[in-house]
């Protein structure tokens, strides 16, 4: 069998490579625990001094999460393995986020869903001209998870509101741009880069340094003006119909985004990013989303957006509230109510 994950140490840097061409290295629970089981091993070995984190064959860093088991899951068996798989998923970027040494994510293509939550934890996200970077979970009725609701607030302005409710993809101009990258290099650049942090990997931030060069300029500039304005409001109906009453072709393309998106992940996002300020630690955050995926993996809506978007792949979902106004704030509370005790989620032991 072909490793899902490669992982060797060359030197005092240990290189972990994600290795699923055929998924866009979509992540599996297996690959999960290969990748933490190295971080962890890693963590406590003093000859280890930073880790590279990439992917191997083929185009993609990493398309997201292995969501058609989960569909299979939740329709079979509950929702066990979806829930064991989120449960690994989330462990490993909470690794991530508390991580003693540097990890340097190559965002080398699609970055989606799982591929976010392995880059935004790193210390080094580097951007190309092939990063495709979103947070696409309104469109199979799932939420957007892996740290987004810490990562998402964060952002300038209403950046991460406008990245959840349209599920805008981005280039790695834009990602540098809005700060989820820290360098821009350009991808023939990338094997000299490592080459070098495996000889230096004190230097780090110099060599990346060295090898960036000036990024295109970021279309989301020159948008973040009106992002800011009509992304603005607390609640989806505030938000949709704010983007119905500006007559540009620009808020009308976003209001058919939104609209076409799930309006039960438009509204647990918002509820979701409004719970992030209040939040002492990421492992608090991580705790919350693993509530909201065992409600949300099994709700009509995630079967039919996976449905649509990858088993037919006809895009034409059918949602159920199918409107903001159906989506009631009872449903909320039930999806973000606590787990029985033994059922919430916990991180690595320290
Ligand atoms: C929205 C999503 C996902 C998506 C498409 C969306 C997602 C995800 C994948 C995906 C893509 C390719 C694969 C795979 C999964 O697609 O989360 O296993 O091979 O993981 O529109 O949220």
């Amino acid at each position: 069998m072909i490793e899902e994950v490669l992982v060797r140490r060359t030197g005092s840097v240990g290189h972990i490579s994600l290795n699923r061409p055929k998924a866009l290295h979509a992540l599996t629970q297996a690959m999960c625990e290969a990748i933490s089981a190295a971080l962890i091993e890693w963590r406590d070995d003093a000859e280890i001094a930073a880790v590279i984190l990439d992917h191997a064959e083929g185009r993609g860093f990493c398309a997201g999460g292995d969501v058609a088991m989960v569909r299979r899951s939740a329709l079979e068996d509950g929702g066990a393995e979806g829930r064991a798989f989120f449960h690994a998923e989330y462990r490993l970027n909470h690794l991530l986020f508390t991580y003693p040494k540097p990890v340097i994510a190559f965002m080398d293509g699609v970055t989606m869903g799982g591929g976010v939550g392995l880059a935004l934890p790193s210390r080094y996200r580097v951007a190309t001209e092939n990063t495709l970077f979103a947070m696409p979970e309104g469109a199979i009725g799932l939420f957007p998870d892996v740290g987004a609701g810490w990562y998402l607030p964060r952002l300038p302005g209403q950046i991460g509101k406008f990245l959840a409710l349209t599920g805008a993809r981005l280039d790695g101009a834009e990602c540098l741009w809005a700060g989820l990258a820290t360098h821009f290099l350009p991808s023939e650049n990338l094997a000299e880069a490592k080459r070098r942090i495996i000889e230096r990997p004190d230097a780090i931030e110099a060599v990346l340094d060295e090898l960036s060069t000036e990024p295109p300029p970021a279309r989301l500039a020159r948008n973040a003006e009106r992002i800011d304005q009509l992304f603005a409001p607390d609640t989806l109906e505030g938000i949709l119909a704010a983007l119905a009453e500006d007559p540009s072709d620009w808020a009308g393309k976003e209001l058919k985004a939104v609209s076409a998106k799930c309006p039960a992940t438009a509204k647990v996002a918002l509820r979701e990013f409004a719970q992030s300020a209040g939040k002492r630690d990421f492992a608090e955050e991580m705790a919350l989303e693993y509530r909201l995926a065992a409600r949300m993996i099994v709700r009509p809506d995630f079967i039919e957006g996976v449905r649509a978007v990858l088993v037919d792949k006809d895009n034409s979902p059918a949602w159920n509230p199918a409107t903001a106004e159906g989506v009631t704030d009872a449903m909320l509370d039930a999806i973000f109510a606590p787990l029985p005790l033994q059922e919430e989620w916990t991180p690595f032991p320290a």
